[in-house]
């Protein structure tokens, strides 16, 4: 099958986007087989596009989709003035989403997980980061790692799942004690299951210490599994060098990370994962150093960071907005972010660019140029989501 007239953003290098304006792409099976100019392409029964936008089908590289309850309460503290720390600090945040989640079977959290999976789909997602972290037992952080798993069942899309048991002290708990009596054999049995593609952690004042995230970290790196991190989000406390030591593949947050950081990311090709929706729940002001990414050629990657608590987003394109609204990222680089080097950030090579071998996932939209999908908000121009060389929406 040759898609023809259409405007073929690939996302590759050379040109903004990737941009092929009468491209042409040939999918055999679940692959694209060639993709060019359309005077150049191979004989094949061809399908008109209507001269409509194709790029890669979109990959949201961080959320925290499975988890039960909602913190709606806790919005309306916070615009009495409460702060985000201190209602964590009084056992609100995300130990009351660990109360509902825990009290979920895997069956309620797939149910619960569904609708915004959905949302994220609707909009030409086909690659989600799920990460545990609201268990914080070792039963709980595997049933929501399960959930996480069991979406692929349900929807035609590709999960990666992170294991994120290190994302917050329970109540009453000592943090050392937990991360060797919860946090690591927990890891082990995840792991033993099938169920890690990539060990995480919030490494903050009110979490982790940069000293109890390496201890997870070096039972990832015995196990082989590669390491991310939520990294200077509220303040610098030096998770990014960390995870860059580590070789990690991404530091997310990184509101606070400093010039040095953004080298030590260079030099270990580790992605600086953007995540606006919480910037902006929060009414955070420290921006990201995205000059100093841009200048150190640090990749950079955008997601939802989908969770009930500091961003209760479900929109990756009010997130591609918002990159270049709030962080003053290029319409290219914010698409660069939900494409090519956020399949980066999950260690991915064959998905976020159009390129023959890649999977046939593609997005074709209602538009003329790419920046369109930046600019406006709010709006949904997705024409058809082509999933493993099938139209699925
Ligand atoms: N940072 C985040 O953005 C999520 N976890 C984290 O460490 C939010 C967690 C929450 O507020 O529920
Ligand atoms: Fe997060």
């Amino acid at each position: 099958m040759l898609l023809v007239n259409a405007t073929v953003a690939t996302m590759g290098e050379g040109v903004p986007y990737g941009l092929i304006p009468d491209g042409a792409v040939l999918l055999e099976g679940d692959r694209v087989a060639w993709v060019g100019p359309r005077s150049e392409a191979p004989e094949a029964e061809a399908r008109d596009m209507g001269g409509r936008l194709i790029t890669p089908a979109l990959i949201d590289c961080h959320t925290h989709l499975v988890h039960a309850g909602d913190r709606a309460r806790e919005f309306e503290l916070r615009l009495e003035g409460a702060s985000y720390e201190q209602i964590a600090r009084e056992g609100g945040g995300i130990l009351s989403t660990v109360t509902a989640t825990r009290a979920a079977s895997v069956d309620d959290l797939v149910a619960l997980a569904l609708p915004r999976l959905d949302a994220l789909l609707s909009e030409g997602v086909a690659v989600v980061e799920v990460k545990s972290g609201y268990g914080l037992t070792i039963e709980a952080e595997l049933n929501m790692l399960r959930a996480a798993r069991a979406l692929e069942q349900h929807r035609p899309l590709r999960i990666i799942t992170s294991f994120l048991a290190a994302h917050a002290v329970p109540p009453g708990a000592d943090a050392d004690a937990y991360i060797d009596e919860v946090c690591i054999p927990a890891l082990h049995q995840a792991h033993a299951e099938g169920l890690v593609d990539a060990v995480d952690g919030f490494c903050e004042g009110i979490a982790f210490t940069p000293a109890q995230i390496e201890r997870v970290f070096e039972v990832a790196k015995a196990l082989g599994l590669p390491v991310k991190l939520h990294a200077e989000q509220l303040s610098h406390l030096g998770g990014t060098e960390l995870v860059a030591r580590y070789g990690g593949l991404s530091s997310d947050h990184v509101e606070y990370a400093t010039e040095a950081d953004a080298r030590a990311m260079a030099d270990a090709g580790t992605v600086a994962v953007l995540l606006p929706g919480a910037f902006y729940t929060l009414h955070e002001t420290q921006m990201p150093p995205v000059d100093a990414f841009r200048a150190h050629g640090v990749p950079m990657a955008l997601a939802t960071d989908a969770n009930p608590g500091s961003s209760p987003m479900f929109s990756l394109l009010l997130a591609v907005n918002m990159g270049c609204t709030l962080f003053r990222l290029t319409p290219e680089e914010a698409l660069r972010g939900v494409t090519v080097n956020a399949a980066k950030a999950l260690g991915l090579d064959d998905c976020g660019q159009i390129a023959a071998g890649n999977r046939a996932d593609l997005v074709v939209w209602d538009v003329k140029q790419p920046a369109e999908l930046a600019y406006r908000f709010g709006f949904n121009p997705l024409a058809e989501r082509w999933v493993g060389g099938e139209v699925v929406a």
